[in-house]
């Protein structure tokens, strides 16, 4: 399945990789693409939990508009 997360408040590099790395430090989840530019994350994977999507986005600083 995959997923789409907009996200607030990444403002450069770092952020978006901040972001990566919570992401794909998740159970299920094989591939993560974060665009700074675009604000969005596309994360690919099994069984995915928008709850723990979302907990690793804000517990890595950043907001989440919406995933669908
Ligand atoms: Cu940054």
């Amino acid at each position: 399945m995959e997923k789409n997360i907009k996200i607030d408040n990444m403002t450069c590099e770092h952020c978006s990789a901040k972001v990566e790395s919570a992401l794909k430090s998740l159970e299920g989840v094989e591939d993560v693409k974060v665009s700074l530019f675009r604000k969005k994350a596309t994360v690919n994977g099994d069984h995915l939990d928008e709850n723990l999507l979302k907990e690793a986005i804000v517990n890595a600083g950043f907001d989440v508009i919406s995933i669908d």
